[in-house]
């Protein structure tokens, strides 16, 4: 079967997949971000869809202003079990802590959180033939629970330390497979040391036994075009093929170069020999014709792939205020506030334009967190660029612009990667309306590695001053 990776292009880390019949459906991180925790479904693997949020009311996800960028939802998993969708995940913002959700349907609606009390990340969710639920977070600790309340039933106990010399073994996944019990993790952290290891076991709790091949997946050390692979989960095919989803970045630059799209997802196939599993070659591929999208918010609610920034007041925005316009309300004013009216999506392509028309005081933006952002915003005089960069922030001239809606237009030109290479240069980010360009900045500032933390670009609308209105939001692939 040949596909292009990353299968779900853009910031979608920490993935967790699970099949249910024909159906698959994959969860992943979100951090400061709200709704948090998308939900993509799929019926091959490859082509994903965002059907919803599990965590779309606000007393499923609480992310105070405190909360800083990178903060927040940290890694899911999701599994099906009993006729119902299960997630576990680990808010770290203040008040957080690790919370069950359930529901019927992938889409929704999930229910609120069943809180429990273990101290650690990346929790897994796995029942064994008695019917008995544990609960495996990173370290690798191990408790029983009882799902449905919460309670912990076991002291921890710690299952494995990863492989010899490993450093952070995190993202645990337990699986029964055939008569042995696989411990799949994480090891090395995210970045480009990241590396995917496994052991089994004749039971949940072990003892395990590490793989003699480990890390059976790593491309630290390498120039591979796709780095800080790991992260993983398993899932078996309907056929009886096994797949891994992984995280992993394309960087640009060289080594250790930048990423400018957060960790994606990717697929890569898995064999198995003498009780092991043997993961496939992880390439690119050749990617299908990029097609964009437009929102032209003639729907009285918001597609699920909008993501606001903590929080989204439902006083904060209406597609009904004005029919057929997105209506942002001002909170805070800068993109340097936590609470910043903003509604954006992920930047899945490395070269794309973003264009919108606005009426009244907004903008438009490429964001990586409050500190390193590019936009260029309606003021009452006219049209200005701002570029915030850690402790620096600037800001062009006001070009003064006609009375009316403004159509505003971020052009993002990456590099063109070498005959598979890749592309050295940073991108370009040029800021201005549909017929001026205010200003052309280095992409590179814009990157994870520059920013830090473990999220990627989004682009979106803002509302700097009372109300910003916004008749269609385009995003189209170069
Ligand atoms: C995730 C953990 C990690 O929970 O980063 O570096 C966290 N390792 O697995 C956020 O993606």
């Amino acid at each position: 079967m040949t596909f292009a990776n990353p299968v779900i292009p853009g910031m979608h880390p920490d993935p967790s997949v699970c099949r249910v019949g024909d159906d698959y459906y994959l969860a992943c991180s979100s951090f400061e971000y709200f709704p948090g925790v998308p939900i993509l479904h799929s019926r091959d693997l490859i082509h994903w869809e965002q059907i919803g949020n599990a965590l779309d009311r606000p007393a499923q996800l609480a992310l105070p202003p405190s909360t800083p960028s990178s903060g927040g939802v940290y890694a899911p998993t999701l599994r099906h079990h009993d006729g119902r969708f299960w997630l576990i995940t680990t808010n770290v913002a203040p008040d957080g802590g690790t919370m069950i959700y359930t529901a019927d349907r992938a889409e929704g609606p999930w229910s609120d959180p069943v809180r429990v009390p273990i101290q650690g990340i990346d929790p897994d969710l796995v029942w064994d033939e008695d019917g008995h639920c544990w609960c495996t977070y990173a370290g690798v600790w191990q408790v029983r629970i009882d799902p449905r309340e919460g309670h912990v039933l076991s002291a921890p106990r710690r299952l494995w330390s990863g492989a010899p010399g490993a450093q952070a073994p995190e993202a645990p996944h337990l699986y029964r497979i055939g008569d042995r019990w696989y411990l799949l993790i994480a090891e090395g952290g995210t970045e480009r040391g990241h590396a995917v290891s496994i052991a089994r076991g004749p039971s949940p709790e072990g003892p395990f036994e590490p793989c003699p091949a480990n890390p059976i997946l790593t491309h630290r050390g390498s120039n591979h075009p796709i780095q800080n692979t790991g992260h993983a989960d398993l899932v078996q095919a309907p056929d009886g093929q096994w797949w891994m989803v992984l995280l992993g970045v394309r960087p640009g630059g060289g080594t250790p170069g930048w990423h400018v799209l957060g960790r994606e997802t990717f697929l890569v196939p898995v064999s198995w020999h003498d009780g092991w599993p043997v993961v496939g070659d992880l390439q690119l591929g050749t990617p299908a014709p990029a097609i964009g999208d437009r929102d032209d918010f003639d729907a009285p609610t918001l597609d699920p792939r909008w993501l606001s920034i903590r929080s989204r007041p439902d006083e904060s925005w209406s597609t009904t205020d004005r029919p057929g316009w997105l209506t942002l309300h001002a909170r805070d004013q800068l993109l340097d506030d936590p609470g910043v009216t903003f509604l954006g999506r992920r930047q899945q392509h490395h070269s794309c334009t973003i264009r919108t028309l606005v009426d009244g005081r907004g903008g438009l933006a490429v964001r990586l967190d409050e500190s390193h952002h590019y936009a260029v915003e309606t003021t009452d005089a006219g049209v200005r660029v701002i570029a915030r960069l850690g402790s620096v922030r600037h800001e062009t001239p006001v070009l003064p612009v006609p009375d009316g809606p403004v159509q505003l237009r971020i052009d993002i030109v990456a590099a063109k990667d070498g005959d598979g290479h890749p592309r050295q240069e940073p991108d370009t980010i040029r800021l201005g309306t549909e017929t001026e360009v205010l200003a052309e900045l280095d992409g590179r500032y814009l990157s994870t590695e520059v920013a830090g933390g473990f999220t990627g670009r989004v682009l979106g609308m803002y509302a700097s001053t009372g109300a910003a209105r916004f008749d269609w939001f385009d995003y189209a692939p170069a």
